[in-house]
C-alpha cells in the first residue's frame, strides 16, 4: 500500500509541474486529492491492514498530502505570475502617446469683435455702458427725437412687448440713459443685442451693435472723424481709410453713413471684388454731431454755448463678417460647431 502511496505521489507531483494552466492543475489536484481522487482510493483500503502498519500508511498518506498541496501551492503562484505577465503584456499602453485632446470652445466671432471695438475704443478714452434690451418706447425713439408721428420710426420696424414698451431697436436708446444719469463731459460706448423684425443674408432679428457718444465742450465733426479712423485702422489695418457720406438720423444733424475703404482691393475699386461688388468701399456705420434737442432733453442746458457732441453706431456682425469673410450674417446664430470652430 506504501508503494502504490508513494507511486501515486511521485505521478502527482509530475502532473502538477506539467500543468500548463490553471484549469490544468485544478484537474490534477482534483484526481488526486479530491474525495474521490487516487490518494483517498488507496486509503479506503486501510481496513484491510494491521493495527500496526495502518499508522505507518497515514503518515505516509498524510506526508504525501502535505508535498502535494504544497507543490500544488507553487505551481498556482507560478501560473498566476506567468498569467498576469502575459495580461500586462497584451493590455500595454505606450503612454507616451500624444494624447486626443477634446476640442475647447472659442469665442464667438460676435464676441471677439465687440470685444475688439471696446479695446481700440478703450485707449481713446471710452467707458463701457450697457443699457437694458426691453426699453421704453420714450428712450427708444421720443428722447433719440423720433416722436410718434415721425416717417423715421418705419425705419426700424420694432416688436412691441405691450403698450410704450419694446425690444430696443438700437442702442442709440441707452444715449439719454448715459447724459442723464451723469453730468457732461460723457464719452461712453455701449454695446449689446437689438432686435428688429428683419431676416436674410445681411439682416437678423436679432443683432448687435455698439453705440459710441462723446459730449463735451466744443467737440467737432472732425474727432469724430478721427475716432472713426484710428477705429476703421485698427480694426481693418493700417491702410484702411474712411470716407463720410451724408445721411439722415434723426438723433444727428448733420447725420453720415461710414465707409471703409475694402480691405480686399485696397479702396481701388475693381470690378472683381467680391467683397465690396466693385464699388472700393464697405459701410460700416451711422454717425453724425449730436443733435442739439437731444443735449436739451438730457438738461446740459448749465453748459452754456459750445456744448456738442457727437455719436455713431455700428453693427457688429456686418463688422465681423468683414473682418472673417462670412458670406451670411445668418450663419453667425445657427449654432453649427462647424462653422463655430473656425473661429
Ligand atoms: C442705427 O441703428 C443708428 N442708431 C446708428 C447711429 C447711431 C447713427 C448714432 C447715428 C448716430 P442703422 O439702422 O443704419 O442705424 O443701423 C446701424 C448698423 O446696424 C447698420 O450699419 C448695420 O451694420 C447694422 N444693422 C442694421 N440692421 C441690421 C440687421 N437687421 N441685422 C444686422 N445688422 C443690422
Amino acid at each position: 500500500m506504501i508503494a502504490k502511496l508513494n507511486g501515486i505521489g511521485e505521478q502527482a507531483l509530475k502532473d502538477v509541474a506539467e500543468a500548463g494552466s490553471l484549469d490544468a492543475l485544478e484537474q490534477v489536484r482534483v484526481a488526486v486529492l479530491g474525495k474521490k481522487g487516487a490518494l483517498s482510493e488507496v486509503l479506503k483500503g486501510l481496513g484491510t491492514v494491521t493495527a500496526e502498519e495502518r499508522p505507518k500508511i497515514g503518515a505516509v498518506a498524510n506526508d504525501w498530502k502535505r508535498k502535494l498541496e504544497g507543490a500544488l501551492e507553487d505551481r498556482k503562484a507560478a501560473l498566476e505570475s506567468v498569467a498576469l505577465e502575459a495580461r500586462l503584456q497584451s493590455e500595454r499602453l505606450d503612454a507616451s502617446l500624444p494624447a486626443r485632446l477634446p476640442h475647447r470652445g472659442s469665442l464667438h466671432p460676435v464676441t471677439t469683435t465687440t470685444r475688439r471695438i471696446i479695446e481700440i475704443c478703450a485707449k481713446l478714452g471710452f467707458d463701457v455702458m450697457t443699457g437694458p434690451e426691453i426699453e421704453t418706447e420714450f428712450l427708444n425713439f421720443d428722447a433719440v427725437n423720433i416722436p410718434a408721428d415721425h416717417p423715421a420710426r418705419d425705419m426700424q420696424d420694432t416688436f412691441f412687448m405691450g403698450p410704450g414698451v419694446l425690444l430696443r431697436t438700437h442702442t442709440s436708446s441707452v444715449q439719454m440713459r448715459a447724459m442723464r444719469s451723469q453730468s457732461w463731459p460723457v464719452r461712453i460706448l455701449c454695446p449689446g443685442a437689438v432686435y428688429r423684425c428683419d431676416s436674410d443674408a445681411t439682416h437678423s432679428p436679432m443683432f448687435h451693435q455698439v453705440e459710441g457718444l462723446w459730449v463735451d465742450r466744443d467737440v467737432k465733426m472732425s474727432d469724430l472723424k478721427g475716432v472713426l479712423s484710428t477705429l476703421a485702422r485698427e480694426l481693418f489695418g493700417a491702410e484702411a481709410k474712411i470716407r463720410l457720406r451724408p445721411s439722415y438720423f434723426p438723433f444727428v444733424e448733420p447725420g453720415a453713413e461710414v465707409d471703409v475703404s475694402c480691405f480686399q482691393c485696397k479702396g481701388t475699386p475693381q470690378s472683381g471684388c467680391r467683397i465690396c461688388k466693385g464699388t472700393g468701399w464697405l459701410e460700416i456705420l451711422g454717425a453724425g454731431m449730436v443733435h442739439p434737442r437731444l443735449l436739451e432733453l438730457a438738461g446740459f442746458k448749465d453748459a452754456g454755448s459750445g456744448l456738442t457732441g457727437f455719436a455713431f453706431g455700428m453693427g457688429v456682425e456686418r463688422i465681423a463678417m468683414l473682418l472673417h469673410q462670412i458670406p451670411d450674417l445668418r450663419l453667425m446664430f445657427q449654432g453649427d460647431v462647424r462653422f463655430l470652430r473656425q473661429f
